[in-house]
């Protein structure tokens, strides 16, 4: 099996490379940008724009999967959002169907559901509630995934990332945090069930506190196995008076507390 990952220069892509092996498939990696800490040995590289939909063909040519992390991984300009998770994502996606791509991980994120409050509890089956353009870019591309596998048959996962970083870097992380191997599970498992659909799954560790459950997609088999529990006394609980702030009432953190981004 041959799986092209986008995004491989990102904040997961660099968590996750030096593990990529363990999945047993051949490997393609791409970004717009060379990798920061430089090539490794032996890794297969793609520098590609996904602006460029010619760009796109080449790039998924003769691969079966696609572990799209690409694009605008934060709030930004609604004309930088648009062109890059919008255009960009969908250039991707069109160049996969007439390349015969089988199945696609779409890298979602909570700020697609970023205004549900904490003390909310989401399924798969959870309305979406975007915190930000960057949310509702998130929200095109679950939708592409949908649009691609209903009318193309293309599987895919609509992974709702938390924070997948190496630790948890404040007190909404601990309940949001995944760890780079857990998510490196979820893949396994989205590249190898025999079934896939098109399943809406939240990326997070097995942490203490969840706000996201995954019941709906026990048949994938996977198991997160990591907690962010180990760094609990570093991120004491926030004061109660402070729970108005919408830093804190919402799930998405600080994206929904900013302003608008254009203004
Ligand atoms: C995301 O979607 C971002 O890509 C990442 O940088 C974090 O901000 C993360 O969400 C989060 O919500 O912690």
């Amino acid at each position: 099996m041959k799986v092209l990952m986008t995004g491989a220069s990102g904040g997961i892509g660099t968590l996750l490379r030096p593990m990529l092996h363990e999945l047993g498939v051949e490997m393609r990696l791409s970004d717009i940008a060379e990798p920061e800490n430089g090539r490794a040995e032996g890794e297969d590289w793609v520098i590609a724009d996904m602006c460029d939909a010619e760009a796109m063909h080449g790039l998924v040519d003769g691969c079966d999967a696609i572990l799209n992390f690409g694009g605008i991984s934060t709030e930004n300009t609604a004309e930088l959002i648009h062109s890059v998770n919008v255009i960009g994502t969908y250039n991707l996606y069109d160049a996969a169907r007439k390349a015969g791509v089988k199945r696609i991980l779409f890298a979602s994120s909570n700020h697609a559901i970023g205004f549900h409050t904490r003390e909310t509890r989401l399924d798969a089956e959870a309305p979406v509630l975007p915190d930000s353009l960057y949310g509702v870019s998130k929200v095109y591309g679950e939708g592409l995934a949908l649009y691609y596998w209903k009318k193309f048959g293309i599987e895919g996962a609509r992974v709702r990332i938390g924070s997948c970083f190496e630790k948890p870097k404040d007190r909404r992380m601990m309940a949001t945090w995944m760890s780079a191997r857990d998510m490196l599970r979820l893949i396994d498992r989205v590249l190898k069930v025999p079934r896939l659909g098109c399943p809406v799954v939240y990326g997070v560790s097995a942490n203490d506190e969840l706000w996201w459950d995954n019941s709906k997609v026990a048949y994938l088999g996977w198991q997160p196995q990591d907690s962010s529990r180990q760094w609990a006394g570093e991120h004491p609980d926030e004061p109660a008076v402070e729970v108005d702030d919408p830093a804190i009432k919402y799930q998405g953190g600080g994206f929904a507390k900013a302003g608008h981004f254009d203004d």
